[in-house]
């Protein structure tokens, strides 16, 4: 059992270095040292990640990397590389770092390398992927496929969409690309009104192939084909799986030479890279898939290696816990400048909150810290015309991390300077604010005043990088997913599984034959009696 964390000297020597600290501002702590923007940055694989504008000093890196060698970051980082069954509550290994290792390479899971499996699938992956593009796979009525409607959904949708909007420019354009999740039948009928069952590819990603949801926009996928294409033998040529349960996948009626696999060690919200990628490597081909899996694993890399000072999710995964245990901030926003990562922020969501929204460390005990924050956001500029004024003047701390690139992939003239120009705009707006003084120097009446002060001394982090590549994505992405495992090992708690989710869906099972059946009596709170009531009619 690992000591309580609150009790260590290290997590006491932080509280007092805060109550030492939280009142000094940033301008001070700039005006002091005029070397702060260096001190506070780390260049590596190309990301300029710039971290001067949070409100800390050498002394808070000192407590907070000593807080991760007494938590026993390194020996955690190591478990996880190596395979050790760290998803405790579920008995698994955690590799989803062995989803990107390049071949050759040994990453064992139960005696077992499982690098040739995983470039096995891959192989399996791309050639049908080239299939489709080229449209040598033809449908039933022996017409190439144009649509693609990847069905799935949390851990089998968010990154598939994330990655497919992120990497929408190098996709191949006469391809539709949707992706339908939600149990709303509303999802399903706008994803294929106007597409033809005879042009069309379903891929069912599904780890468990069991999901509610999944199933059902499955099998209605099935009955829309069926409706035009009438014979069963159709299906095997417009539907595809991408699953580790291959006796569900053939009941279905899907061909299991037509399923790409996985396996329990790959976590939903950790599955971006494997084949739950189908729809991104059919999109971008599999030359850029395989770029964005060496993005991957350099980051995987450097967390790996890096000394922790030097190491970016790390920093990362420190901050946070700074912000959220000592200065109570609840929420982290994620603001990216570059449209095509719009759903980045919805993609983060999961994988920091379904990781980190836990209450009990891994021995069940009820932690008396705060873990996972809240993380939110949209794309630049959109977000600064409409809840930037609450992170700017409202009462709540809200760490910020921008994400921009120097070089635009759509060169269009002035557009990439307005928006970086924006970008850089707003940390040091955050930062450093507008005094009274500054304010009454303009001429603003004095009655306005208090309304155009800014504060300041809101913290934020940058990411700067040079362009949108895969490469760059796959970077991105691993650099988060190893920020919020640098917490849960600090937190103590599981960031693997998510158990959370399951109380809602067990009483949906419930409630479904109620709605069915107007008969069936009712036991529930009045409150829950009375909305399925209204529901009946
Ligand atoms: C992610 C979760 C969850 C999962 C979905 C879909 O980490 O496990 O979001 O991905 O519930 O599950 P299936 O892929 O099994 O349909």
């Amino acid at each position: 059992m690992k000591n309580q964390l609150t009790e260590s000297l290290v997590w006491k020597s932080l509280q007092s270095h805060f109550q030492e600290l939280k009142n000094t501002s940033l301008r001070t702590l700039f005006a002091e040292d005029n070397k702060r923007g260096e001190q506070f940055s780390i260049h590596d694989l190309g990301i300029f990640f710039d971290y001067s504008k949070h409100r800390i000093t050498t002394e808070t890196i000192r407590l907070l990397t000593q807080l991760a060698k007494e938590r026993g970051l390194a020996r955690g980082i190591q478990a996880m590389f190596s395979g050790e069954k760290i998803n405790i509550t579920e008995n698994r290994a955690v590799l989803h770092t062995a989803l990107r290792a390049p071949k050759g390479s040994v990453v064992m899971a139960d005696g077992r390398n499982v690098v040739p499996d995983v470039h096995e699938v891959l192989e399996k992956m791309s050639d049908f992927a080239n299939h489709i593009r080229s449209g040598r796979w033809k449908g039933f009525t022996g017409k190439p496929i144009r649509n693609i409607v990847n069905i799935g959904i949390g851990g089998s949708d968010l990154g598939p969409v994330m990655a497919y909007e992120a990497l929408k420019f190098y996709a191949q354009h006469n391809l539709i690309f949707r992706f339908v999740s939600n149990v709303d039948g509303n999802d399903f009928a706008e994803a294929v009104r106007d597409l033809d069952p005879e042009e069309t590819l379903f891929v069912v990603s599904s780890k468990t192939f069991t999901t509610l949801e999944t199933m059902t926009n499955a099998r209605t996928a099935r009955t829309w084909l069926l409706g035009k294409l009438i014979s069963e033998s159709a299906v095997a040529r417009h539907f595809v799986a991408v699953s580790t349960n291959e006796k569900e996948v053939s009941s279905f009626g899907i061909d299991t030479r037509n399923m790409f696999g996985f396996w329990d060690w790959v976590g939903g919200r950790y599955s971006m890279d494997s084949a739950i990628g189908l729809s991104t490597m059919i999109a971008i081909g599999p030359e850029n898939f395989y770029a964005m899996l060496d993005g991957f694993h350099q980051m995987d890399e450097h967390f790996r290696t890096a000394p922790f000072e030097r190491n970016i999710p790390v920093i990362m995964g420190l901050l946070g816990i700074w912000y959220i245990d000592f200065f109570n901030a609840r929420t982290q926003a994620v603001l990216p400048y570059d449209n095509y990562l719009k759903r980045f922020p919805a993609y983060l969501q999961q994988l920091t909150m379904e990781s980190n929204g836990k209450h009990v460390t891994l021995d069940g005990m009820k932690t008396d810290y705060q873990t996972g924050a809240v993380y939110w956001g949209e794309p630049g500029t959109n977000g600064q015309h409409s809840f930037y004024q609450l992170i700017h003047q409202g009462t709540s701390i809200i760490p910020c991390d921008f994400i921009g690139f120097r070089t635009s992939l759509n060169l269009l003239p002035l557009h990439q300077d307005y928006l970086m120009a924006n970008m850089i705009a707003q940390g040091e707006a955050l930062a450093f604010g507008k005094s009274a003084e500054e304010v009454k120097k303009e001429g603003v009446p004095d009655h306005l005043a208090p309304h155009k002060v800014f504060e300041g001394n809101r913290p934020s982090s940058a990411f700067f990088m040079e362009k949108l590549t895969p490469e760059f994505l796959g970077r991105l992405i691993a650099m988060y997913e190893h920020a919020v495992y640098t917490q849960g090992v600090i937190w103590d708690i599981n960031p693997f599984d998510q158990m959370g989710v399951e109380l809602g869906k067990v009483l949906a099972m419930k409630i479904i034959p109620e709605l069915q059946d107007k008969s069936k009596p009712l036991h529930h709170d009045s409150s829950t009696n009375s909305l399925i009531e209204y529901y009946r009619g």
